[in-house]
């Protein structure tokens, strides 16, 4: 078992570590459940602000149709999800809803879009929204699917801050959940969009009938990388009825993850990637406020707010203030000048 006494997140001199081994990552999730909680909460007040909460809002830029089958996806038009493909959003919507975000005290603007990939075509529309949401003071996220070097690089010169592109799983469990794509055109991506510059969110799904041995590779993989992602989105799986995966759980009902694995993932994932912010991504909808609760407590410091994700329910703003009052959380102001000021401080 891991000492709890050991520099457990960093290596001595104030660096987060990318030398986890499988070993040390699944011992964490062996803890007992107040130990891991306390050394989670350990490594978030040594690193963050705690009692700060980023609020980051989702747009569908483009919503179905989309090749990939992600077995969890909406969006897929391998899913019977009955959901209508768009056409890519008029920059000038996109920026009126930029702006409702940021008057709802949104920090963050992630756009999303339903595609493998972008067509070079797309691309003058995409800088066009970077551009313009920056413009605003929010800091920019999008997330397009899987990108080629010259695509990164026109996101990095737009002034993109964070590209979203998830690794999902554990490498050996990606070919159950998708079939269009492997775990290391993922990692391509997520390359690629380092080199250019741009800051990395990458994290993932629990609740997809994944063994705890996933979870732990899954975690591995990102705590691994060269450098850590900047933001590692934790999503619970949302079950939409026709995707292979929501059918799959309405089946078979124990096959939901229990709340504590969940909120243990999280608390895992804090660990072994202390600079990271952590989120809480979907599934709060249908998390209870204890749920939450534990997860803030297991270092989770970003959430999405709002009625909506991409194409399901969010928990709503109204929901989320009352959670925050009760809970005692503030709204992170910025996430760069905080991260600046904990850097000084190590
Ligand atoms: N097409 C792009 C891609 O796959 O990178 C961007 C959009 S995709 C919807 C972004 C992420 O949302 C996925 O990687 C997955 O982690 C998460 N996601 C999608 N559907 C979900 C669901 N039903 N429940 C939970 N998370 C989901
Ligand atoms: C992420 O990890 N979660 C967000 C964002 N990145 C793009 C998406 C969640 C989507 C949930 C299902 C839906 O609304 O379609
Ligand atoms: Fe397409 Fe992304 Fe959904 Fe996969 S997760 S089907 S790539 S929109």
């Amino acid at each position: 078992m891991t000492s709890l006494n050991s520099p457990l997140a960093s290596n001595g001199n104030g660096e987060a570590r990318n030398d986890w081994t499988r070993e040390e990552i699944a011992a964490l999730f062996d803890l007992p459940f107040d130990d891991l909680m306390w050394e989670a909460q350990g490594v978030h007040r040594r690193h963050h602000a705690h009692g700060e909460v980023q609020l980051c809002t989702l747009l569908s830029i483009k919503t179905g149709g989309c090749v990939e089958d992600c077995g969890y996806c909406s969006q897929s038009k391998s899913a019977d999800s009955g959901l209508k493909a768009t056409k890519l959003m008029d920059v000038r919507a996109v920026l009126q809803a930029a702006a409702e975000a940021k008057d709802a005290g949104s920090k963050r603007f992630c756009m999303g879009a339903a595609w493998r990939n972008p067509k070079d075509r797309d691309m003058p529309a995409i800088v066009e929204m970077v551009e313009g949401v920056r413009q605003m003071g929010l800091e920019t996220c999008m997330t397009l699917g899987m990108l080629t070097r010259e695509q990164a690089q026109t996101l990095a010169v737009a002034g993109l801050d964070y590209y979203n592109h998830n690794i999902d799983t554990s490498p050996e469990n990606y070919e159950n959940i998708i079939s269009t794509r492997t775990f290391q055109d993922r990692l391509d991506t997520l390359e690629e969009v380092r080199n250019a510059g741009i800051n990395v969110c990458s994290g993932g799904i629990v609740g997809l009938g994944e063994a705890r041995s996933d979870r732990v590779g899954f975690i591995h993989a990102l705590a691994t990388l060269e450098r850590h992602p900047e933001s590692v989105p934790v999503n619970a799986l949302v079950p939409v009825k026709g995707t292979v995966l929501g059918d799959m759980l309405a089946d078979t009902p124990l096959a939901k993850i229990d709340d504590i694995e969940f909120v243990r993932t999280i608390a895992v994932a804090r660990i072994t990637m202390p600079k990271s912010m952590v989120r809480l991504s979907a599934g709060r909808e249908s998390m209870s406020e204890a749920t939450q609760a534990l997860c803030f407590m297991a270092g989770a410091n970003s959430i999405f707010t709002g009625d909506k994700l991409l194409t399901t329910a969010n928990a709503g703003d109204g929901k989320d203030a009352a959670l925050f009052a009760k809970l005692g959380l503030r709204p992170m102001e910025s996430e760069e000048p905080m991260r600046a000021q904990m850097e000084a401080a190590e």
